[in-house]
């Protein structure tokens, strides 16, 4: 066979390209593993749910919230998002629907990840809130309706008057670390804070509320999607260098 031509698979390219290849293969060995997330507490994707139906109550087990006020209708629907969502809006009066883990999580790292869509100049606050087992909150991220947003959490107001955008996904991740008793939230891609836990005699984590129409008429809504609760093993740092790097170890 002639060196020149024989293509790809010429035995002497071969022997030449194995250091090359081997040396590839350990690269690829030694670099941290995107690993998938481990435990998965929640998937709420919407996606096998019928459209323009009030979602179910089934719990985190079948995608679904564990309640949804009465004063507030939950509505899976084919838009804004590329796949169905839930609507939420609220009918009479400020209302919210909830998602309950069966048990809190305590320790390790536990990352919530939601896709929301909010309206431009919506005259309601809606806000969403991370509670413990006993009912502490252990942070709170609130979009008001001159669309910027602020966060809180047991020790007061960490981030006031930051802007959101509005009209399109906004993908919100947050980080719960309780081995290091820190949180991190990421809204848009950009760290906004990453703090300790202050104030919280147990911190752990069990509940994510969203609420709408607070101090406003009928008819404030919002969307979510990708609603997911995951822990990751093995742990990583809060301080993660970039958002694409954070989203691929809890993709
Ligand atoms: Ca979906």
């Amino acid at each position: 066979m002639d060196r020149r031509t024989c293509g790809p698979v010429c035995p002497a390219r071969f022997v030449k390209a194995l250091p090359v290849a081997a040396a590839v293969c350990l690269l690829f060995w030694s670099l941290p593993s995107p690993a998938p997330g481990g435990q998965s507490y929640l998937s709420a994707t919407f996606n096998d749910k019928t459209i323009d139906k009030p979602i179910g109550t089934g719990g985190p087990a079948l995608g679904e919230p564990n309640w949804v006020d009465e004063e507030i209708e939950a509505i899976v629907r084919a838009t804004p998002f590329e796949t169905p969502s839930l609507e939420i809006r609220n009918l009479t009066s400020a209302g919210n629907m909830g998602f309950e883990l069966d048990d809190a999580v305590s320790e390790g790292i536990v990352a919530v990840i939601i896709d929301l869509w909010l309206y431009k100049d919506n005259p309601c606050t809606t806000w969403l809130d991370l509670y413990n087992s006993g009912w502490n909150l252990l942070a709170k991220v609130e979009f008001e309706s001159n669309n910027t947003f602020s966060i809180h959490d047991a020790d007061g107001v960490v981030v006031s008057g930051a802007p959101f955008a509005a009209g399109r996904p906004l993908p919100l991740l947050m980080v719960l670390d309780f081995d290091a008793d820190t949180y991190s939230i990421w809204i848009d891609a950009v760290q906004q804070v990453s703090e300790r836990f202050l104030n919280i005699t147990s911190p752990n984590f069990r509940r994510i509320i969203f609420y709408a129409g607070w101090d406003c008429p009928e008819g404030n809504h919002f969307s979510i999607d990708q609603v997911r609760i995951i822990d990751h093993e093995p742990q990583v740092p809060v301080e993660v260098p970039t958002w694409g790097r954070l989203r691929a170890l809890f993709r």
